[in-house]
């Protein structure tokens, strides 16, 4: 039996034997460009559900020209491996938080820090000015990936598994509190008042649910998406870090494309990012009253407090030594 891919191979061979260019056969499927996407999102999160948005948005503005596929769960690469695998070439795209940014770009580590970014108009105007474009180069240079739009991924919050008073930072103490698993996030608890935990995305609805960690940090559409809520007690909105996402495409696989093909990669990250942004404002602004309805105790503590001790913490640590002069009054001053 002749199957389709022998067929294709046979026409190929006879074009190639009398000296066509197999690229310029009229009527034939060129090959498409691969676009591997990996993330440690789960199916029901807005910044999963963007990359179809992505997807859709190249097959409308470039029809067949690109193979996306969109590995989520962390099915493809470890939370956090993502960075080596682009620069090793078995990835082309994914979004990288700014603690895995600070792994090869210390200036970076400003972003990882609590109480830096106000809000998500803050966030977006810091990413798409200067101090964006002054920082982006830097991580194009150290990382060699190129970062294409800023993903608001919400406003990480503290989430227990039992209920407990807590006001100020010294109200956490002890608390087993889950980290993802690098130094700079394992600080941000830390400098919280709790002890921080490492632990993969992947596996903290278990660690909740089986008592191996006390509690976990992030924004309330993420504690929606993994169903935390069904595992713990409690959220305590200390809105600790405004954190970001940023969809980044391997240099290699960025600088192979022609100049339209970039644009329309560009425009369809955009897409993405505003799809998600647009989500997650919306939902946070909304998650307080579905949690309470599912039982669970929605409590405000001291921000202030946690603030000025959060942002003490930074100051006096070696984080704020490698920040370039003047950036944090840069940020502080973004309007
Ligand atoms: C998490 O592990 O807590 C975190 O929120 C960190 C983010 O940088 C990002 O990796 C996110 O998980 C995943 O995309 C899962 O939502």
């Amino acid at each position: 039996m002749t199957t389709t891919s022998t067929l294709r191979r046979r026409i190929l061979m006879g074009a190639a034997a009398a000296g066509l260019s197999t690229g310029a056969l009229p009527g034939f499927a060129q090959t498409k460009t691969l676009l591997r996407i990996s993330t440690p999102a789960v199916p029901d999160a807005w910044h999963a559900k963007m990359w179809t948005v992505f997807k859709d948005a190249l097959e409308k503005s470039a029809p067949g020209e690109f193979d996306v596929q969109i590995n989520l769960n962390a099915s493809l690469f470890k939370q956090g491996t993502e960075p080596a695998a682009m620069a090793r070439g078995n990835l082309e795209l994914t979004s990288i938080s700014p603690a895995d940014i600070a792994k090869l770009v210390p200036e970076f580590s400003v972003f990882t820090a609590g109480y830096v970014i106000r809000d998500p108009a803050h966030q977006q105007q810091i990413f798409s000015g200067p101090i964006g474009a002054e920082l982006f180069k830097l991580v194009t240079e150290k990382m060699d990936v190129t970062v294409l739009s800023t993903c608001y991924l919400g406003t990480r919050q503290v989430n227990l598994r039992e209920v407990r008073q807590v006001k100020t930072p010294a109200d956490l103490k002890g608390v087993k509190l889950r980290m993802p698993g690098s130094k700079d996030w394992l600080f941000l608890g830390n400098a919280l008042g709790a002890t921080a935990t490492p632990l993969a995305f992947g596996e903290v609805y278990l660690g909740l649910k089986t008592g191996t960690i006390d509690g976990q940090d992030n924004p309330l559409p993420s504690v929606r998406a993994a169903k935390f809520y069904e595992v713990t007690k409690q959220i305590v909105l200390t809105s600790h870090l405004v954190d970001s996402l940023f969809i980044a495409i391997a240099n290699k696989s960025f600088s192979a494309l022609s100049p339209s093909q970039k644009q329309k990669v560009s425009t369809a990250a955009q897409a993405a990012a505003a799809y998600n942004n647009d989500n997650n404002i919306k939902e946070e602004s909304q998650l307080v009253e579905f949690f309470k309805k599912e039982g669970l105790q929605v409590t405000v503590p001291d921000v202030d407090a946690f603030r000025k001790s959060v942002q003490t913490t930074y100051l006096n640590s070696d984080y704020a030594k490698v920040w370039p002069k003047g950036l944090l009054e840069r940020i502080n001053a973004t309007k």
